[in-house]
């Protein structure tokens, strides 16, 4: 939808404060900000002409100096104030004998949108200042019949938001408040319509709080908006380290949801149970406490950014998939893991590991099993598996790209300098590192995270370089290498493919990027004869 919700209601006149008497109305224009309700003329009384006449109560002065501005208000002489708006709240302020009104304007009984006001009388019982918003004559001669047009229920101007939703984002989650529609007159374009305001309002599939406006004429959208808002929120990480990240209001709470990255990033909390995705988490400050949670949402970040960047891909299915990430998973859980919809992170016993998504690496090593079901689909079982582990190391280092260790900021808190897994030297984690050395049994089915130190090794080799087993290979960096080893993943390997597989994916996959002859191709083919794969 095109137009602003300020153009819609351009016609509705803003009051200045009325601690002055005397109009001297300024030109509106319905552009000149991001104001929801732009006015036509703001208002500005220059003189305090109205006195409350002495032992009036307090409802007759707010009528009296109603009736006595009215002139000021665009409102018609002949009509009685007393029909065109209702009191909707009073409130005395003990501190300094201030009463303080809210009230509404209607149209035959229908409130205006946006057409609400202040009135003040101080604790002398003068009226000191009107302050809000009026809808201009020409609309109070709205004809009577407009109530004549209505067709639609409530009950329909809710199916039919609920429609709209459904169509912009999919299926949609349980509503998070009652559905509710009431009655206005929307002005749109200067024109009064019959309307009604409702929300759809639901965490799934995504965080929404949509407001629209229906038609009470034809049930169409006249005008929505998500009240949802992005923001930057902060927090402390596993390992110490403040970060910013995205994060929405809703309301006056806040949420651990980031709606800049494709179709969101969301991050929820399992409260230390197994039910997935568990409960969105909130704050009340966008300052978060949870490390786990802070960790988790921002290298999800990251990691979308680096797919991103460096691939030009859109998220794990190059279409915007929402990344769902649960932390607090169960009690005490040493690991993580992809689900095939979303990825979860136990809290580690403090002793093999802290909480598992204080680590990049392993973030990304997560949603990378997220990418190769997209693509290449290796089986997660014998050689394929181990492939398809490998590339989620490769990938999930290259994100951190500061070492070529797996686990390191989480694995044993107690002992420094260890990791799960090195990708340059796979044996100090008793990982094979060639070929000849692979494991045959079937546990970890068939050696997913042992055989998967082969492959890390050949992209290392490709990346560093170096000299190993007798084989030199000339590195050629790990940016060239992890564009290679992406490309064949999403390109050139299957569901089946074994180590032997994985070697010609990865030259024709240097040999598109780089050309035939070029040192990439060289780097790839020397690093597999290096670990043994032919
Ligand atoms: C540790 C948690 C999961 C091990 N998943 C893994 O397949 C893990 C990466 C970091 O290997
Ligand atoms: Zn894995």
């Amino acid at each position: 939808m095109k137009k602003s919700l300020a153009s819609l209601l351009a016609g509705i006149v803003a009051l200045g404060s009325f601690a002055s008497v005397g109009a001297a109305a300024e030109s509106n224009d319905p552009s000149n900000s991001g104001e929801l309700f732009t006015s036509s003329s703001p208002i500005s009384l220059t003189d305090q002409a109205w006195k409350a006449p002495a032992g009036a109560n307090p409802e007759d002065k707010v009528w009296g100096y109603l009736e006595s501005v009215k002139g000021n208000l665009s409102l018609s002489a002949k009509d009685n104030v007393r029909s065109k708006f209702q009191i909707t709240e009073q409130k005395t302020n003990v501190k300094t004998g201030s009463q303080h009104y809210r009230l509404s304007q209607y149209i035959s009984g229908i409130p205006v949108y946006g057409a609400d006001q202040t009135l003040h009388i101080d604790k002398s019982g003068n009226v000191t200042s009107l302050l809000g918003s009026v809808v201009e004559d020409v609309y109070q001669s709205i004809p009577q019949p407009l109530i004549q047009l209505k067709t639609i229920s409530g009950t329909e101007a809710i199916s039919a938001a609920t429609h709209d939703a459904t169509l912009t984002y999919g299926l949609l989650g349980e509503s998070q408040i009652a559905p509710a529609a009431q009655l206005y007159y929307f002005i749109v374009e200067g024109e009064p319509k019959l309307a009604y305001k409702t929300e759809v309002n639901v965490l799934e599939p995504e965080p929404l709080r949509i407001r629209y406006f229906i038609s009470a004429e034809d049930g169409s959208v006249l005008f929505k908006y998500n009240i949802l808002e992005d923001l930057t929120g902060t927090g402390t990480g596993v390992n110490g380290d403040t970060k910013t990240f995205e994060t929405r209001l809703s309301g006056s709470t806040y949420q651990l949801y980031d709606s800049t990255r494709g179709k969101g990033i969301a991050t929820y909390t399992a409260k230390n149970r197994t039910s997935l995705p568990g409960t969105l988490l909130t704050s009340s400050s966008n300052v978060w406490t949870d490390k786990a949670a802070v960790d988790a949402h921002a290298y999800a970040e990251k990691t979308y950014d680096y797919y991103l960047q460096h691939f030009g891909r859109n998220s794990l299915d190059n279409n915007g998939l929402q990344i769902r990430s649960t932390v607090h998973y169960y009690t005490s859980y040493n690991n993580a893991f992809w689900n095939g919809t979303q990825i979860v992170f136990g809290d580690g016993d403090g002793v093999t590991f802290k909480e598992l998504s204080g680590d990049l690496d392993v973030v990304g090593h997560e949603l990378t099993h997220g990418v190769t079901e997209n693509t290449a689909n290796l089986e997660y079982y014998g050689e394929p598996g181990a492939l398809n582990e490998s590339f989620s190391d490769i990938i999930g280092n290259s994100i951190e790209g500061d070492n070529w260790l797996i686990g390191d900021d989480v694995y044993t808190p107690g002992v420094a300098g260890d990791a799960l897994r090195s990708l340059a030297n796979p044996p100090l984690y008793n990982q094979p590192d060639k070929y000849s050395n692979r494991y045959t049994g079937t546990s970890d089915n068939g050696g997913v995270h042992t055989n998967s130190g082969i492959n890390n090794k050949a992209f290392y080799l490709a990346a560093q370089g170096g000299t190993f087993n007798g084989v030199t290979v000339t590195g050629i960096g790990r940016e060239d290498a992890v564009q290679i080893y992406y490309n064949a993943l999403v390109y050139y390997l299957t569901t089946s493919s074994n180590f032997s597989a994985a070697r010609t994916a990865v030259i024709q996959s240097a040999t598109e990027l780089f050309g035939a002859g070029s040192a990439q191709v060289a780097a790839v083919t020397q690093a597999y004869n290096a670990v043994g794969v032919h």
